[in-house]
């Protein structure tokens, strides 16, 4: 073994290495994030102006469909993944996850998903219900097989991330380094644990709708068809018991990262540690208890309006408590406005804008006004993107040292930021004056006069100035990885065990597994006393971190072909499925290819002999 692993594009391919997949996972997300963006940037020229002819309604409803499902399917959910698959297990001491093929497995079927929906716009047509797929005009049957690229689509994801909550819910209870407790975890890895057992409970409920919702369309089954005495609420309550817990697993993530970040350019440790982690895991539960409330206009009646209105509104508590508790780190701190301080305080402005909006949604009669409004829109969009998409990119600012080796550019870090907070406010701020006066959701034109004129242009330039952050970004990144500052193991004097390693982190993550007193155990590694200068009482000293010049001793996994064949066997299922009935023959070669990816892998030696 050496310290770098194995180089060349096959053993990528192969790769069952976490740190690897991690960074495939956030490639595959920026590629997405810039297609999602495009499609944005075209949503929003059309509605720039009234009477906009750029787009037609067709061509309108495949773009917010596929935006929609693009940014929370194949952007935040894997750029959350990335920063799971590299820093979870370091951070926690470990040196891989718990199943490091499955790990691979859930990272191709992610990107071959990806892929199938995205080769949708050229097979015929993208779906075109709306991300949240909505029965009965889901079902209805077409002669084109757009809503099947979302079913089955949709359905390829969801194995991908079933298999990858199982690996990280295992992982975080069976790897911990020695003395690693549960409270002693960063917030980091509390929030990613959460966010599994949230697609652990949540994935099941849709992946039995959406199979449902193909037999619909394509086997003559009758489940939501309205006109044979089904209900279509079903659909709605099944999405949504997904829908709701999707939400908080697209921003969990992101919460976890930035109380990484605060702490740290605070000089301080995390204001009320356990609240933080109790708040996240409180959000859970709780996320489970409201889902209804995307459904107060469908008529479900009184008694369960007010129930979900209040369920919905306790959860702001959970959620108070966090933003306490990050300002509670800033307070008093020696604060240090690095890049990735900055995105995190944005992220909390931007975030409770978005939750207070939240918050009105709760209450019934106020919210059957502003439903299928630009009023949703705005709020949705700050807490995705002012809110999540700003605590990754806090992240990426954050850890690109560890990633690559050399640190991100802090110069052209300040100009993206400023720009990025510019654009995402001018973008997502004046759609809660265009939903309050009545600008309808999911509208590809608006007549002249109605007074939606002036801010929706306001909004489709504030969308280019965003746009433009965006390049920044990505320049950025280019640029720093060839040309930045070399990062060194612990550049920004962190508290977590992922510093004590080089950048970038070898193969095998640590020489000698870390032993673990407490939390914050790096910090306290470096400084032997705590911030008031009292000393931190510790059983021994801790081991120092010496390179070994000899690894023979450690065993890591060996690369494996196998995962990536099955992720393929079961995508060629799936554009089989498009194509019923015939297309079932070519199903049966997918599932043909799959077995083989699965019986090889399953008697294939984890570790093939090397020394
Ligand atoms: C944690 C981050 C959050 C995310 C990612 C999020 C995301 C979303 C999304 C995607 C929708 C649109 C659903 C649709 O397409 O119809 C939505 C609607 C809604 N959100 Fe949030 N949300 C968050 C926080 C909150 C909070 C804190 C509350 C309340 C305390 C809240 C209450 C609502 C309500 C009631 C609706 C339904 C509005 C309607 O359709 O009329 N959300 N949210
Ligand atoms: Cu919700």
């Amino acid at each position: 073994m050496t310290r770098t692993g194995p180089k060349g594009i096959w053993s990528w391919v192969t790769t069952v290495d976490h740190k690897r997949i991690g960074i495939m996972y956030a490639i595959a997300a920026l590629l997405f994030f810039l297609t999602g963006g495009l499609e944005a940037l075209l949503i929003r020229i059309q509605l720039g102006r009234p009477d906009g002819t750029v787009l037609s309604a067709d061509a309108y409803n495949q773009l917010f469909t596929m935006h929609g499902l693009t940014m929370v399917f194949l952007v935040i959910m894997p750029i959350a993944a990335a920063f799971t698959n590299y820093f979870l297990p370091i951070m926690i001491g470990a040196r891989d996850v718990a199943f490091p093929r499955l790990n691979a497995f859930s990272f191709w079927l992610f990107t071959f998903a990806g892929v199938f929906m995205a080769s949708s716009f050229l097979l015929g047509g993208a779906p075109d219900g709306g991300w949240t797929g909505y029965a009965p005009l889901s079902i209805q049957v077409k002669e084109y097989i757009r809503m099947d690229f979302f079913s089955i689509g949709a359905q390829l994801l969801g194995v991908a991330s079933l298999a990858a909550a199982v690996n990280f819910i295992t992982t975080v209870f069976t790897m911990r380094a020695p003395g690693m407790s549960m409270l002693r975890m960063p917030v980091f890895v509390w929030m990613a644990l959460v966010v599994q057992f949230l697609l652990l409970f949540s994935l099941p409920l849709i992946a039995i709708g959406l199979f449902q919702l193909y037999f619909d369309r394509n086997l003559g089954t009758v489940f939501y068809a309205a006109a044979a005495g089904a209900d279509p609420l079903l659909w709605q309550h099944l999405f949504w018991l997904f829908g709701h817990p999707e939400v908080y697993v697209l921003v969990l993530p992101a919460m976890g990262i930035v109380s990484e970040i605060l702490p740290v350019f605070s000089r301080k440790p995390l204001f009320g540690y356990s609240f933080v982690v109790f708040a996240g895991v409180a959000i859970g539960f709780l996320g489970f208890g409201v889902w209804s409330h995307h459904m107060f206009t469908a008529g479900l009646g009184p008694l369960a309006e007010v129930g979900f209105g209040l369920s919905t509104m306790v959860i702001a508590i959970p959620t108070g408590i966090k933003v306490f508790n990050w300002i509670g780190t800033l307070w008093g701190g020696d604060l240090r406005f690095t890049t990735p301080m900055l995105y995190s305080i944005a992220f909390i402005a931007m975030f409770v804008v978005g939750g207070l909006s939240g918050v009105t949604h709760a209450i019934v009669p106020t919210d059957t006004q502003q439903h299928d409004s630009y009023y949703v829109v705005a709020h949705l969009h700050y807490v995705l993107v002012g809110g999540a998409v700003m605590g990754y990119i806090a992240g990426v600012h954050y850890w690109f040292g560890k990633w690559t080796g050399r640190m991100i550019s802090q110069k052209i870090g300040k100009i993206e930021f400023w720009i990025f907070v510019v654009g995402i406010n001018m973008t997502y701020g004046p759609m809660h004056a265009l939903g309050l006066n009545g600008m309808p959701r999911r509208t590809y034109r608006y007549g002249p006069g109605l007074g939606f004129d002036f801010w929706n242009l306001f909004a489709t330039v504030g969308a280019f100035i965003l746009s433009v952050g965006v390049l920044l970004f990505v320049y950025n990144m280019v640029w720093s990885y060839f040309k930045g500052e070399v990062a060194g193991n612990d550049p920004w004097d962190a508290r977590t065990l992922e510093w004590s390693t080089p950048s970038p982190t070898p193969v095998y993550n640590f020489d000698v597994e870390p032993d673990v007193h407490g939390l914050d155990e790096w910090w306290h590694q470096k400084y032997q006393e705590d911030e008031d200068g009292r000393p931190v009482l510790r059983q021994d000293q801790p081991v120092p971190s010496v390179a070994l010049d000899d690894y023979s001793h450690i065993h890591m996994p060996s690369e494996s072909f196998y995962p990536f064949l099955t992720a393929f066997g079961l995508v060629v299922l799936g554009y089989g499925l498009l194509y019923a009935p015939v297309g079932f023959w070519f199903s049966g070669l997918g599932v043909l290819t799959a077995l083989w990816g699965f019986f090889g892998w399953s008697l294939e030696p984890v570790t093939k002999g090397e020394h």
